[in-house]
C-alpha cells in the first residue's frame, strides 16, 4: 500500500495511508542503501508488518527541518510586533524559489496596525499578487487551507511572527505551544526537535521552520536574479546584465517607471552586495 511519512520518532515511522495511520519500522535494506525514510516521503508499506518496504523518488529534500517532497514554504510575516520587515519577506521569497519551491505569504497582526497603513499593506499586498505568489491575511482560514489542499507546507518566518498561533487557528485542537522563547536560541535548536507533519484540511502543514535568511549565501550573485522573478519580464537586451549599473538596462528602467516596487529592487541591491563579499 502506498502511503506518506507524517512523522519520524528515532526508528519508528508514522505512515498515513488511506484513512489510517500505521507505525512502521524501515525495512533493513535501506541501510545498506545509505537512505533511510524521512518526513514527507511516499512510501510502500507492508501493513501486515508494519513495515516500510519502498521510498519512492523524492521531488526536493530540505536540510533543516529534514522533509522531502516539499511543495511550498509560507512565509508567515508580522506587520506588527515585530514589524514588517520587507528584508527579510524578499531574501525568504528568493531563498524559496531558488530551492523551486512556491513562496507564499500569511499577514499576521493587521489587528494591531493603524487604518493608513493598512492602504500601504493593501497595495503591497497587490504588488506580491501581481507578480505571482499568493498574500493571505491569517484571519483568511478558508482560503488559506484551500491553498494547502493536496500540498506539503513548510511555514518559514521570524519568531514571534505568528507561526504557532496560525497554524493552532487552523485547527484548533492543535494546541501548539505559542510565543515559545526556545525558538529564539536559533536554528541549533531546530534540527534536534522532531519534524511533524499536520494534516490541515486536505493538505500538510509542517510544525518547524523551513528555512532561515542565512540560507541566502547558497544563491550565487548570478543566480540571484533569476529568485526576482518580476525581473524576467523586464526583457533586459543584457544576458549577463546584473541590473545594477549597467548602462540601458531594462529593469532600472522598469523600477524608474515604477512597475517593479522600489524595495523590491533595493533589496536585490542589497543581497547582492551580500553575496559579492
Ligand atoms: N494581535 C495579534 N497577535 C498575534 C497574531 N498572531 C500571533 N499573535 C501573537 O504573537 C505572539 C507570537 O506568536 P507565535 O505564534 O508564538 O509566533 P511564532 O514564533 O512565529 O510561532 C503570540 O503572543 C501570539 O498570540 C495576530 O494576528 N494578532
Ligand atoms: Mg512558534
Ligand atoms: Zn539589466
Amino acid at each position: 500500500m502506498n502511503g506518506q511519512v507524517i512523522r519520524v520518532i528515532s526508528n519508528l515511522y508514522t505512515v498515513k495511508a488511506g484513512d489510517q495511520l500505521y507505525g512502521c519500522r524501515a525495512r533493513g535494506k535501506f541501510r545498506i542503501d545509505n537512505i533511510t525514510p524521512i518526513v514527507g516521503d511516499n512510501v510502500v508499506i507492508d501493513i501486515d508488518n508494519n513495515i516500510i518496504l519502498d521510498i519512492l523518488p523524492r521531488k526536493n529534500e530540505l536540510d533543516r527541518p529534514v522533509i522531502a517532497n516539499v511543495d511550498s514554504a509560507i512565509i508567515v510575516t508580522s506587520l506588527k510586533k515585530p514589524n514588517l520587515d520587507l528584508v527579510l519577506l524578499d531574501k525568504l521569497i528568493s531563498i524559496i524559489t531558488y530551492h523551486n519551491i512556491e513562496p507564499a505569504i500569511v499577514l499576521t497582526k493587521a489587528d494591531l496596525i493603524s487604518e493608513e497603513s493598512k492602504k500601504t499593506v493593501e497595495d503591497l499586498k497587490n504588488y506580491y499578487e501581481m507578480i505571482g505568489i499568493n498574500v493571505f491575511y491569517n484571519t483568511e482560514l478558508a482560503e488559506i487551507k484551500r491553498f494547502v489542499k493536496n500540498k506539503i507546507v513548510v511555514l518559514a518566518g521570524q519568531t514571534g511572527a505568528g507561526k504557532s498561533s496560525l497554524l493552532n487557528r487552523l485547527d484548533e485542537d492543535l494546541n501548539i505551544e505559542t510565543n515559545e522563547i526556545s525558538e529564539a536560541l536559533g536554528r541549533g535548536k531546530h534540527t534536534t526537535r522532531h519534524v511533524e507533519l499536520y494534516e490541515i484540511g486536505e493538505g500538510f502543514v509542517a510544525d518547524t521552520p523551513g528555512f532561515s535568511a542565512l540560507d541566502l549565501k547558497d544563491i550565487s550573485k548570478e543566480e540571484l536574479k533569476f529568485t526576482f522573478v518580476e525581473f524576467d519580464n523586464s526583457d533586459c537586451k543584457f544576458r549577463d546584465c546584473l541590473h545594477k549599473k549597467e548602462v540601458g538596462c531594462k529593469v532600472k528602467e522598469m523600477v524608474e517607471k515604477k512597475e517593479i516596487l522600489q524595495s523590491r529592487y533595493d533589496n536585490y541591491l542589497k543581497f547582492l552586495e551580500e553575496l559579492e563579499k
